[in-house]
């Protein structure tokens, strides 16, 4: 089972959607292993963002990411960073199909709502980032007897 980082950003919480963003991922199917309401601190926004330190939008994405709180959540699931990508559309509200989170909630480009991890190194690295040791919890969930096929011995 993989585990991905996902952030709902702070155009999220102010905009009153995050139970509807969870909605659609609890519905999926995926498993809520961690959940908390924090500010990003600068370096933590730093960190996070390294990869885009050179890129013209990464001082308004730094200042974008620490103005107001966000929900941080740790998702698991079969291919839980694709299916979560998949479903949060493409990084841009004005192009995101709908269906998607972005395609449906918003329009805008930076404001774009929620952000995913993108492949297994970097949901294991985002979730050290965000969440301490035993914040996030192996918990079984009894629905899972019908979510996934366990006649193989695995979840299908
Ligand atoms: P995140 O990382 O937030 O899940 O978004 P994506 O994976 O879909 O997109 P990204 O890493 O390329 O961009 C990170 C973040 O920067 C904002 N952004 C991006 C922006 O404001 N202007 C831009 O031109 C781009 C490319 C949006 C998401």
């Amino acid at each position: 089972m993989e585990t991905t980082l996902i952030i709902f950003k702070p155009d999220a919480v102010q905009r009153g959607l995050c139970g509807q963003i969870l909605s659609r991922f609890e519905q999926k199917g995926l498993q809520v292993v961690g959940i908390k309401l924090m500010q990003i601190s600068q370096q933590l926004a730093a960190t996070h963002y390294e990869a885009h330190k050179e890129r013209g939008f990464y001082p308004g994405l730094v200042k974008f990411m620490t103005s107001s709180p966000v929900v941080v959540l740790a998702l698991r699931g079969n291919g839980a960073i694709a299916i979560a990508r998949n479903m949060m559309g493409a990084t841009f509200g004005s192009k995101a199909n709908p269906g998607t989170i972005r395609g449906d909630l918003g329009v805008s480009n930076s404001f774009n709502l929620i952000h995913g991890s993108d492949s297994p190194e970097a949901a294991e690295r985002e979730l050290k980032l965000f969440f301490a040791p035993g914040e996030l919890l192996n918990w079984s969930r009894n629905a899972d007897a019908w979510i996934y096929d366990h006649a193989g011995g695995k979840p299908e």
